[in-house]
């Protein structure tokens, strides 16, 4: 097993990869900025280690400081948490050659899934179902990209090969925009992600989100752990997840899951990673693959049993997935909601002194969460404080589990976005499940 980690990553995340390293008897080095002193990780770490200053490009996105302060502590891995380097195949390459694990997967899976165009190719390859559109990148030939516009059928999106989650994409309706789209979208593109490959793709209107979340030992073992529905969303920000997703039957479950455990195993992948679709009229579109540790990855453990985290250590320690395909077994309902500080309404972000941290608990109630009374909460980072996720035997005492927690909640210094959370529970197009992307914009009359 690993002898000392390096948690390059800060809040929630950092105290969850802490817990699950001590779980196992890994010692943990804490590398933080200097408005991160007084972090619940950094405090129960074995060693720590000030790295810069609060901003993150000097601390967190410093790649020479991070791999120092393993150098300085003999550490021997790093994990990147979500968010920061997580997925930036150079650090991945620069952790592994300068002689320690990058725990997460090889960063040429890295690089091939962070070309948008190369994952699907990859993806197709391995039949993992795809959103009908271009066979690859658009060329510069106006008449050709009239012609595959025309047979995919309009509305179709452009979308940066370069981009990703939500970033570089253009809706175009009718033959008349389609040029200046592609255009604009290649310009873009280029400042953007310094790559003015373009792919087109037919748009789905009223799509769910829903991802498959897999594990890979990168020597022939791969597993999926079903999926997740993150559809509850505004403006590319997730706000609800849960696991098993509304009305996804175990078949669709199994099929969409195999052909995503054959597309670890085609490309070589190793760690924890999770496969992106869109799902309309009860067909599943691949759309990108994160190879990252996800925020939302509790709601699968809580209906799998299965501790992700810990699995990604042991994979990097070099072991073999003890797990196989057929111990993985679907039991209950897990709902999670993400905690920002932030302005219920307004969205702004609400950070500072927090007076009172009083969390739930009782059956089927987990919270992640670094928070505690007296923390103050930097304005410098993400909004997000903690998630809280309940664990039923079905959706239902899921759904009841959470709206109970919620109410134990007290938080006061700060603003939560707590209400928030409590109107969605009470919307009858929730309790019934299955909502689309739009529906918290739309709900929120946006
Ligand atoms: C789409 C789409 C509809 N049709 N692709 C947005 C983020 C990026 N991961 C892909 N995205 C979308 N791609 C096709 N062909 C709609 C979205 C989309 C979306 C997807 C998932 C979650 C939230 C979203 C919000 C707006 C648009």
């Amino acid at each position: 097993m690993l002898d000392k980690v390096v948690i390059a990553n800060r809040g929630e995340i950092a105290l969850r990869i802490l817990r699950a390293c001590h779980e196992i008897g890994i010692k943990t080095v804490a590398v933080h900025s200097s408005a991160d002193s007084n972090l619940k990780h950094v405090l129960l770490a074995d060693e720590s280690v000030c790295i810069g200053p609060a901003e993150s490009i000097n601390s967190y996105l410093d790649m020479p400081k991070i791999i120092s302060a393993a150098e300085v502590t003999d550490a021997v891995a790093i994990h990147p948490g979500y968010g920061f380097l997580s997925e930036n195949a150079d650090f991945a390459e620069r952790v592994e050659s300068s002689g320690f694990v990058f725990i997460g997967p090889p960063s040429e899976s890295i690089r091939l899934m962070g070309d948008k165009v190369s994952a699907i190719k990859l993806m197709k390859q391995a039949g993992v179902p795809t959103v009908p559109g271009s066979d690859g990148a658009l060329n510069d030939d106006p008449d050709e990209n009239i012609k595959i516009a025309r047979n995919i059928g309009y509305p179709v999106i452009i979308k940066a090969s370069g981009g990703g989650g939500g970033k570089g994409m253009r809706v175009v309706h009718a033959e008349a925009a389609l040029l200046n789209a592609i255009a604009l979208t290649q310009a873009e593109s280029r400042s953007a992600f310094g790559n003015d490959e373009v792919y087109m793709e037919k748009f789905l209107e009223t799509p769910r989100h829903i991802e498959i979340q897999v594990l890979a030992d990168g020597q022939g073992n791969a597993i999926h752990l079903g999926e997740r529905d993150c559809s509850m969303q505004r403006r590319h920000q997730k706000v609800i997840e849960e696991a098993p997703a509304p009305g996804i039957t175990e078949e669709q479950r199994n099929f969409v899951g195999k052909r995503c455990v054959d597309a670890c195993l085609e490309m070589g992948y190793r760690s924890a990673g999770t496969f992106e679709f869109l799902y309309q009229d009860k067909e599943f579109y691949f759309i990108e693959m994160n190879t990252r540790l996800q925020v939302e990855h509790p709601v699968t453990e809580m209906i799998t049993g299965i501790d992700i985290v810990k699995e990604q250590l042991r994979i990097a320690s070099g072991e073999k997935l003890k797990i196989t395909q057929d111990d993985v077994q679907i039991k209950g309902h897990a709902i999670e909601c993400r905690m920002n500080a932030e302005d219920p309404k307004t969205f702004m972000p609400s950070p500072g002194d927090i007076k009172l941290w009083h969390m739930p608990g009782g059956p089927g109630i987990r919270i992640d969460s670094h928070i505690y009374s007296g923390y103050r909460v930097p304005p410098y980072y993400d909004s997000m404080i903690g998630k809280i996720i309940s664990f039923g035997n079905n959706r239902q005492s899921a759904m009841t589990r959470m709206e109970n927690a919620l109410k134990e909640i007290v938080v006061e210094g700060i603003k939560t976005n707590i209400p928030l959370h409590q109107e969605i529970l009470q919307h009858s197009a929730f309790k019934s499940g299955g909502t689309n992307i739009h529906y918290l914009e739309k709900r929120l009359g946006l």
